[in-house]
């Protein structure tokens, strides 16, 4: 298996997970000029990380890259049983971040300075979105069930994108959550690839 990576991008994510299952892998990381040039652009229509050579070919979108790793490890027990409502609460927040949580951080980011309203809209999508986090964290250490899970990958990394545009203040919870998932030694492994 072969992750196409950026350091500081969505694709470390993906490499988290890939140290979580302790599975070998290769890396090839590239540089933005890269990601937009023609050789990546056969891999991923847009020129994004991350783009993973899995078992069955290329694949995208750093959520169902992650889903799908793992459900390629069932060992790890990092997702429940197809049809079980453990994986149902997987797929639940994987759609969640990608569609609730994330686009108000990036909204933030790329407006922060050019656009305060915009960024003011996409503060308070992201605000709105990350209550029921903080909500879920008050009596739960996870996401799903009592144990750490891919969905934890996934919106764990969802809430470090929003640390990173300091939007966590009025949550507690989702602080401390992005402080333990940041103390894991795979987060700590993907983390170091320059
Ligand atoms: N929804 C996609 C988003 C991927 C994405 O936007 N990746 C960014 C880095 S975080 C990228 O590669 N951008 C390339 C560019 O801006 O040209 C996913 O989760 O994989």
């Amino acid at each position: 298996m072969r992750l196409y990576h950026s350091p500081g991008s969505r694709s470390t994510r993906t490499l988290w997970l890939l140290e979580e299952l302790g599975v070998p892998f290769d890396t090839t990381v590239l540089t933005l000029e890269e990601r937009r040039g023609a050789e990546h652009v056969t891999r991923h229509p847009l020129g994004r990380v991350p783009v993973m050579d899995t078992r069955g070919g290329l694949l995208f979108e750093s959520g169902a890259i992650c889903l799908q790793l793992a459900d390629l490890h069932p060992e790890a027990g990092l997702i429940g049983p197809i049809g079980s409502h453990e994986r149902g609460l997987a797929y639940q927040w994987a759609f969640y971040n990608a569609t609730e949580i994330e686009p108000g951080v990036v909204e933030v980011y790329y407006h922060r300075e050019s656009d305060p309203a915009r960024a003011k809209v996409g503060r308070e999508r992201f605000t709105a979105a990350a209550a029921a986090i903080e909500e879920r964290l008050a009596t739960n250490e996870w996401m799903v069930g009592d144990a750490f899970s891919v969905a934890d990958v996934l919106v764990g990394d969802g809430m470090r994108l929003g640390a990173w545009m300091e939007l966590l203040g009025d949550f507690p919870n989702i602080q401390a959550y992005v402080a333990r998932l940041q103390a894991r030694p795979a987060f700590e492994r993907a983390v170091a690839v320059a």
